[in-house]
């Protein structure tokens, strides 16, 4: 009989997801997409990578879905995260079990075979994520990164773009040559102690502008500095880093996508309550048209393209 592997222990200081979330007050449109949340293991099942930089608390399949229909969400494009390395098991096992309701962003090493993506494709991945944190990864050659790229574009799919506003400068002239539509997540980390029509975001919108890019609305617990509480009595969520989303949502209304980014890897400040993530949205995306594109047409165009809601 083999031996089981014991599960290795949380990172020290690890945040738990936020179990009991609240009901939203906000109701979402239907068929309302997740564009960005993660699968975590559970471990004991499907262990983490080797080279993983955290070892995170189990977030499983069930537990998204629950999440999903709690929120008032129809649908799921679950990203790899880097825990999993480039072992895309627990992801595509989630995709499996969600009925036609999910689609995946893998991680690929520059290796894999044609057979190899043909399988992805065929149980809902339409895109590869390239990651560019450096607290996330080890490296990110941009050869092997081009390599990829070249093998994915025939199969219609995308890149997801995970890096630092500060790296945009060095890293843009890579992603102009890549020839497939990119996904950037959170806006591109955009620093939101700084004005959201300063230069910094400004060059972000114009990188977008000039090529084929999509923009994520997502994560403002994750870049906000005023956090989730109320602002000057008000009940406004996350109040900094709506400008941001806004002028985004504003200037692409036909190019921004929505999500949780739940199980929420890495927070150090607290957890947010998913509920509130959805009470978030009326206010970067102010009416009910912008909101429809935000939530529903858009993503459906790029991950559902022949689908009715
Ligand atoms: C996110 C953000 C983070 C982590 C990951 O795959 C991951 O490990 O994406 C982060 O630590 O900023 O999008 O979930």
């Amino acid at each position: 009989m083999p031996t089981a592997v014991p599960n290795s222990p949380i990172t020290p200081g690890w945040l738990d997801w936020y179990h009991n979330p609240s009901a939203p007050t906000f109701t979402l449109p239907p068929g309302t997409v997740d564009t960005h949340c993660h699968i975590f293991g559970p471990q004991a099942v499907f262990p983490f990578a080797p080279e993983r930089k955290y070892t995170p608390c189990d977030a499983s399949k069930k537990q998204l879905f629950a999440l999903r229909d709690h929120l008032g969400v129809s649908r799921n494009v679950i990203v790899q995260a880097t825990c999993h390395g480039a072992d895309n098991t627990a992801m595509v096992d989630a995709l499996q079990a969600s009925g036609g309701r999910a689609r995946g962003i893998a991680a690929v090493r520059p290796d894999i075979g044609e057979h190899e993506l043909l399988a992805l494709d065929a149980a809902g991945v339409r895109g590869v994520r390239f990651n560019f944190v450096r607290r996330l990864v080890d490296s990110s050659p941009e050869d092997d990164l081009s390599l990829i790229a070249k093998k994915i574009a025939p199969l219609g799919w995308h890149i997801v773009l995970y890096f630092e506003s500060a790296d945009l400068p060095d890293l843009e002239g890579f992603f102009a040559s890549l020839p497939t539509p990119l996904v950037v997540d959170h806006m591109g980390r955009p620093d939101v102690t700084r004005p959201a029509d300063g230069p910094e975001f400004s060059r972000f919108l114009r990188f977008v502008a000039a090529n084929d890019v999509w923009v994520k609305v997502t994560c403002p617990e994750r870049l906000s500095e005023t956090g989730p509480a109320a602002l000057n009595g008000e009940h406004r969520p996350y109040a900094d880093v709506v400008p941001f989303a806004r002028r985004a949502v504003e200037e692409f209304p036909d190019r921004v996508l929505w999500g949780t980014d739940w199980p929420h890897p890495n927070l150090t400040d607290h957890m947010p309550d998913d509920g509130l993530l959805v009470d978030y949205v009326p206010q970067i995306a102010v009416t009910a048209e912008q909101r429809q594109r935000l939530l529903v047409d858009n993503p459906m165009r790029l991950y559902w393209p022949s689908e009715e809601v």
